[in-house]
């Protein structure tokens, strides 16, 4: 480990800055996965570099050219052939979590401020992936293909410099004066005003208030946090007890210097209380409502009249939460950004020796990848179930899982790593954490974060019933018992009105949106129903219920009934559905339509279904693709990619196959568009990024161009034979 010294480092990241054939992804049965540096030669030759971790290296493989596809099923083979070069040991499948662009910051400034050291192969990748990632401009945006933005650019600069780049190191002279340009630091949302507040070179007068007595309200009052959206929820309670202490970083020499460079004024002169709801044009997504304004002018007064016995219990209270909320995860959290929020506050409230410091040290590494553009800061502690959940689907229902002895032991190995993978139990602090029942569930990552989501439970169930079922001779490790644990699950996160959401019921009004704080992400106060969430949810049910057709059965039926009805209604006049976690119409249209051939609603029986297809054929490019923008999802209306993109493609020629599109020709035309991208070794190329948070944030889903190419060509391999035979007899 080292301090944080200046460093010197080359003017671009194109090339490595650390020797790529020392880094080794270990994995541990749960599906946590790790990065390491090997530094003797006795290590290198003790544990040589396998695909996987060249994979994601971005080394090239070497694999010989497989046999050129005639068939979109032979196209299909080659995809899982090369799927199953990378699978980890444990069975699950790893990936890069990238793109969101707030998420280094808080891992740099929050290790900076708890003197938690880097690893010097750390640091130097960290620097080179932002290098990387930068804009033209110089700047940084809040995902890696959006525009400069001031948080994006403030908060990135601030990273580069406490990682060691000097001020006058072309890289950051060109950020800096892209941030002048965009009007210095003052306008950066309130989250970046947070964490430059937390770093000392903001002051606390320029936030809007966060005051921790929020926690001891009674349960009851309709706006009580433990009624909003988990992740709002689980930031806002670690920044509470941040604000609360008004907790900053003694000054130094770094932090004086930063004070100069980001801000075009006069740090000293700046009048902080007029920066409060200050934020850049560009940056800004979802504007404060006159409401939220009002109630900050009152919440600025009573900061003016603090009860300070009141103050400490919101703050003691706080804090219990942060304690419940670590230990509930093993320190790995719910997100990445309370990762580093929950640090900051243990090591304030308990010192660096303590056994909670040295918890989020270890924990911390689940959130860092090396990539072939440097290490990042990942959306989650990664995305292993999701991935796992579609691959085995993919392989499973094209017939690919049989075909040979290294197939069927891939998917043991898949079906033992979902078998761990289910959670047994609900959390340790429960009801006093505010957390919804676990017992059953399957989490989006790991067992260890430890989260129930509906659709990772409904993908995790489909998976292992698809794996138990399906293929032959597979053990049945996943008991009868915990399916219907599992369904259990499923069943109590339908919302009254049909619809799931993603973690937890719906659990406060619609009105609370109007108290969104940040301005830079949009939906975020409570939970809402989702196409997504919804299917994901349905389609396991029903297929769990051929299997055991008596459990549960009326619940089963009324759930997948109402939730049809949800999807019915959450359609656009157009046909099509807001994709709210993946890029955008051709994402949600190809889980509704799904949703709706479950019931039997296809294009020939079913206006929803019909107009779906519609709004897709009237999409289909000249090439045979779709592809759409992830501005589609910032402005809930389709807007065209410069390229056609495969990942889309895949779901929308999904979407049609679900409906039952009678005529052949579009889906053959995507089909050619697919394989004629596939690379001799079976795998795809990276194109646009996948998938979207909140409205307004990208992430990268990189395993969906190996799993969604897999799945829609065997899906339209048997469907254009079944179009075929249907014309013939
Ligand atoms: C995710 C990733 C997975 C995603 C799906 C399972 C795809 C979705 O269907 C339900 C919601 C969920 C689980 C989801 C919620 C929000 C997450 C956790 C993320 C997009 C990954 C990163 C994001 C999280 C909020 C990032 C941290 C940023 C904050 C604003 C707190």
């Amino acid at each position: 480990m080292q301090a944080y010294s200046p460093l010197d480092v080359p003017d671009s990241g194109k090339e490595p800055f650390t020797d790529y054939s020392r880094w080794r992804l270990a994995n541990t049965n749960d599906g946590r996965h790790t990065w390491h540096y090997l530094q003797t030669d006795e290590e290198l030759a003790n544990w040589p570099q396998n695909y996987m971790d060249k994979y994601w290296l971005g080394i090239p493989l070497d694999l010989p050219a497989l046999p050129s596809p005639r068939t979109p099923l032979n196209s299909a083979r080659n995809g899982w052939n090369f799927l199953r070069k990378v699978q980890a040991p444990d069975g699950h499948w790893p990936g890069e979590y990238g793109g969101p662009m707030f998420l280094i910051p808080g891992l740099v400034i929050g290790s900076y401020v708890t003197g938690m050291p880097f690893k010097h192969e750390e640091r130097l990748e960290l620097i080179r992936y932002l290098f990387n990632v930068a804009n033209e401009d110089g700047g940084w945006g809040i995902h890696t293909e959006g525009h400069s933005t001031v948080f994006g650019t403030a908060l990135n600069y601030v990273a580069i410099r406490i990682l060691g780049v000097k001020a006058d190191h072309p890289v950051a002279v060109k950020a800096r004066a892209t941030l002048h340009k965009l009007g210095g630091a003052t306008g950066a949302p309130a989250w970046g005003k947070f964490w430059l507040s937390i770093l000392n070179v903001y002051d606390w007068d320029g936030n809007n208030p966060v005051p921790p007595e929020l926690w001891v309200l009674p349960d009851w009052v309709p706006f009580h946090p433990h009624r909003w959206w988990i992740h709002t929820r689980t930031v806002y309670i670690p920044m509470s007890y941040l604000y609360g202490v008004r907790y900053q970083m003694e000054e130094n020499d770094l932090i004086l210097s930063l004070r100069e460079e980001l801000y075009p004024e006069d740090y000293y002169k700046i009048d902080w209380p007029a920066q409060r709801n200050k934020v850049a044009s560009v940056d800004l997504f979802c504007p404060h409502t006159a409401l939220f304004d009002f109630l900050n002018v009152i919440l600025g007064s009573y900061e003016h009249c603090v009860i300070p016995p009141l103050r400490r219990i919101g703050v003691d209270r706080a804090y219990k939460l942060v304690v419940y909320e670590d230990e509930n995860t093993s320190y790995q959290t719910l997100g990445p950004v309370s990762k580093m929020f929950n640090l900051i506050v243990r090591a304030h409230a308990e010192g660096t020796e303590s056994t909670a410091y040295k918890q989020h040290l270890e924990m911390r590494n689940d959130f860092m990848w090396v990539g072939a553009l440097g290490m990042m800061m990942c959306g989650t502690n990664g995305s292993q179930l999701w991935d796992t959940g579609f691959i085995t689907q993919a392989v499973v229902e094209t017939g690919l899982a049989e075909e040979t002895e290294e197939s069927r032991e891939s998917l043991l190995g898949a079906l033992k790593w979902l078998d761990q993978c289910q959670i047994r139990q609900n959390p340790k602090y429960y009801e006093v954490d505010y957390r919804h029942p676990t017992k059953g569930a399957w989490p989006f990552s790991t067992k260890t974060q430890g989260y129930t989501v509906s659709d990772c439970t409904g993908e995790g169930l489909k998976s292992v019933l698809y794996i138990q079922k399906h293929v032959k001779s597979m053990p049945e490790l996943v008991s009868k018992e915990r399916l219907y644990d599992a369904v259990d699950i499923i069943l109590g996160l339908q919302n009254p009105d049909g619809g799931f959401a993603s973690y937890e019921l719906i659990r406060g009004p619609q009105w609370l949106e109007w108290l969104n704080p940040a301005e830079v992400f949009g939906n975020i106060m409570i939970e809402n129903n989702y196409p997504e969430c919804t299917t994901s949810s349905i389609t396991a049910l029903s297929h769990f219920k051929k299997y055991y057709p008596d459990y549960r059965k009326d619940d089963i039926d009324r759930c997948i009934r109402t939730a049809v009805d949800f999807i019915h209604r959450a359609q656009l006049p157009d046909g099509g559905w807001v994709g709210s976690w993946g890029i955008c119409f051709t994402y949600a249209s190809q889980f509704a339509c799904e949703s709706l051939a479950l019931v039997g609603e296809t294009y020939e029986s079913s206006i929803y279904s019909k107009k779906a297809c519609d709004m897709l054929i009237r999409r289909q490019r000249e090439d045979g693709g779709w592809g759409e923008s992830y501005k589609s999802c910032e402005l809930s209306q389709w807007i065209e990619h410069k390229d056609t993109q495969v990942v889309q493609t895949c779901w929308a020629t999904m979407a049609l196959i679900y409906a039952k599109y009678p005529d052949p020709l579009p889906i053959e035309r995507a089909v050619k568009l697919v394989m004629s991208r596939q690379l001799p070794d079976g795998s795809w190329p990276q194109e646009a990024i996948e998938g979207i948070f909140n409205q307004n944030v990208a992430i990268a889903y990189p395993n969906f161009k190996l799993t969604f190419t897999v799945w829609m060509l065997g899906k339209a391999h048997y469907y254009l034979q079944e179009l075929k035979a249907k014309k013939l007899g």
